[in-house]
């Protein structure tokens, strides 16, 4: 594995991936996350890299923003893995979010990343269950279709819940 992987993170407009980013790199260096603070943080128009050092190996994780949903593709030859993150709360997203990641599924150059897609903002309490999401989203029927191995997380970016797992999973990928 290179020393400078490129892990790539998507999903549609203000699902929370730039407060996801800062917060698993506090983690990351401090191994716990803040959460008197909340990071103010702006819509990504273009991408935002931030290095994350995880087992002593260099990953690079670029956030495109969701306004460039039509040029995410442009991004996928150099990742070897994609998150994918999803407003579980956000009912009017999922519809446009699942066609998106499809299209992300099924592009060659991803076929063999490893892919994670995480249901953020499960602390707000208009947050859909995970059996709707798994439903809405068809997930048992893409997991079995899509050529990639696919995992599944839930995270609050704003308590912090689930961010652990999330970095757990990058270890995996970086050690692969
Ligand atoms: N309640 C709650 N709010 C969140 C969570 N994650 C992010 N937010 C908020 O959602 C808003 C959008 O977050 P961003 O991180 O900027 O979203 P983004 O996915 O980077 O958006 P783009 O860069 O436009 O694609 C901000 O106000 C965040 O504080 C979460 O887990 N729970
Ligand atoms: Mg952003």
């Amino acid at each position: 594995m290179s020393s400078n992987e490129v892990c790539l993170l998507i999903g549609a407009t203000g699902v929370g991936k730039t407060l996801l980013l800062k917060r698993l790199l506090r983690l990351s260096l401090h191994g716990a996350v803040d959460v008197s603070s909340l990071p103010h943080t702006l819509p990504t128009v273009g991408s935002n890299l931030t290095d994350l050092t995880l087992r002593r190996k260099k990953l690079t994780v670029r956030e495109v923003g969701g306004c460039m949903g039509p040029i995410w593709r442009s991004y996928f030859s150099d990742c070897a893995s994609v998150i994918f993150v999803v407003d579980s709360a956000n009912i009017a997203q999922v519809s446009s979010s699942c066609i998106q990641l499809l299209t992300v599924l099924s592009d060659d150059a991803l076929r063999d990343a490893s892919v994670l897609i995480i249901f953020n903002k499960r602390d707000m309490p208009c947050t859909m269950s995970l059996a709707e999401i798994r439903s809405l989203f068809r997930l048992d029927e893409l997991a079995a279709c899509a050529p990639q191995p696919i995992g599944t997380l839930e995270t609050s970016a704003l308590s912090g819940t689930g961010l652990r797992e999330v970095l757990t999973w990058l270890e995996s990928v970086v050690v692969k």
